[in-house]
């Protein structure tokens, strides 16, 4: 039998030792040069820290855009950090990172901040960066619309394996008719009002860059009025081309749903917000499509108890993370302590959604701690109830939820 410290030391160290696989990022290979954000001034302009420093200074807006990225660190750092006390969870999870590269806090000093990571080569701070957030590897966002990275992948540049490819489908289902254009210029016969050739055609760029990026999956983030069946083309888009598509290439669809997109578009990325979404449709998208694996996380606090019955009644449907707004630890606790009590191990508890290389640190270590917290709390009772408990048994649970749970759904072996 366990006492509580002993439990309380193997589930922690359980924790701590188990390889993550990062199921949704926003970083790139660091061979695909110029797209991977890291060090200081790219922590400090996380879109995050952006929306809360322009809540002190509402009338720097438009002026904040014209400046250096250096310059804006400067502003968000004095702001966030000097002028105040850094509480919220983004600022939080900058220091996390400075003191885990051994940085001093107590100086504050910017520039010598910068004058750590600016010695830092791309490669070796990766290898830092994983080992430090024991990383499997991390699944990328990749958008085959974005000018940049397309042709990186045009060329044929080969990928780090500690990156993984999505192939995000936003331009395709968000932004129809204009990316009809798009497709037109690459040389894809297809029709704003999608007639004609217009399912095929986009089926073969599908295929096309599948066959470039071997997406582990694709991926969209969708509003919160988001509706299945729709004779919209997001819909039309959808059940003709997109679902169909994941059937037979055995590819689960990604669905992050409940962003609102510029709701103060001056904001620019910083802009977006969130709204309840409709359960009703991820219930019909599940039911509908029984082949199709739907991997889905939903912005809205309101949504999370739902969504949490919908995965008991679907084998197809894995939620997963706690997702931007929802990555703050009293929503974490909340979020997983729930699931593990409806699913029991049968969900995707984290991912980063990191955009700087260094955020990999903070938001892992941030997060690991809670579902450490979440777990004895579950191991404790159960332990009450005469079930005995092993530190195997304990291990190979937490391997599911770090890993294992994941690569089943996206049938990896
Ligand atoms: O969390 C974020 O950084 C958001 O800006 C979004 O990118 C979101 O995660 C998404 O993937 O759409
Ligand atoms: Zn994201």
């Amino acid at each position: 039998m366990m006492t509580q410290n002993q439990l309380q030391e193997v589930i922690a160290q359980a924790v701590r030792s188990v390889p993550v696989v990062d199921a949704h990022t926003h970083l790139f290979t660091p061979a695909f040069p110029g797209l991977l954000l890291r060090g200081i001034d790219d922590l400090l302009t996380y879109h995050y820290l952006v929306a809360e420093t322009l809540r002190y200074h509402p009338e720097k807006t438009e002026e904040f855009w014209r400046l250096s990225v250096q310059k804006q660190a400067d502003l968000v750092w004095q702001t966030l950090f000097i002028e105040r006390s850094p509480v919220s969870e983004a600022c939080r999870g900058v220091l996390t990172v400075l003191r885990a590269y051994g940085l001093d806090l107590g100086c504050r000093d910017l520039t010598a901040y910068r004058r750590f990571f600016a010695g830092l080569d791309p490669e070796a701070q990766v290898d830092i960066v994983f080992k430090e957030a024991n990383l499997k590897y991390v699944v990328m966002t990749n958008d085959p619309f974005e000018p940049v990275e397309k042709v990186y992948w045009q060329q044929g540049v080969g990928v780090d394996p500690r990156f993984r490819a999505a192939l995000r489908l936003d331009p395709l289902l968000n932004r129809w008719p204009e990316t009809a254009g798009s497709l037109e210029a690459e040389g894809y016969e297809v029709q704003a009002d999608l007639s004609g050739q217009t399912s095929a055609e986009v089926r073969r760029f599908l295929t096309d860059w599948a066959k470039r990026m071997n997406p582990l999956y694709l991926a969209v983030s969708l509003p919160p009025d988001f509706i299945y069946p729709d004779p919209a083309p997001r819909g039309r888009l959808l059940k003709e081309v997109i679902l169909p598509f994941c059937q037979e290439h055995g590819k689960p669809l990604a669905l992050m749903i409940g962003v609102k997109k510029l709701v103060n578009p001056s904001l620019r990325l910083a802009g977006d917000s969130v709204g309840k979404a409709l359960i009703n449709t991820v219930e019909s998208l599940c039911v509908e499509n029984p082949e199709v694996k739907f991997f889905l996380t939903m912005l809205a606090r309101e949504n999370q108890h739902e969504l949490v019955v919908a995965a008991r009644k679907f084998g197809n449907l894995m939620p997963f993370g706690c997702w931007w707004f929802l990555n703050n630890p009293s929503l974490i606790r909340e979020i997983t302590r729930m699931r593990l009590e409806l699913l029991g191990l049968s969900f995707v508890p984290q991912h980063s959604d990191a955009r700087v290389l260094d955020q990999l640190i903070y938001k892992w270590s941030h997060s690991k701690q809670l579902i450490i917290e979440v777990l004895t709390e579950a191991y404790t009772a159960l332990a009450e109830t005469g079930w005995k408990l092993s530190a195997a048994g304990i291990k190979q649970d937490v391997e599911r939820l770090f890993f294992r749970n994941f690569e089943e759904f996206m049938g990896i072996e």
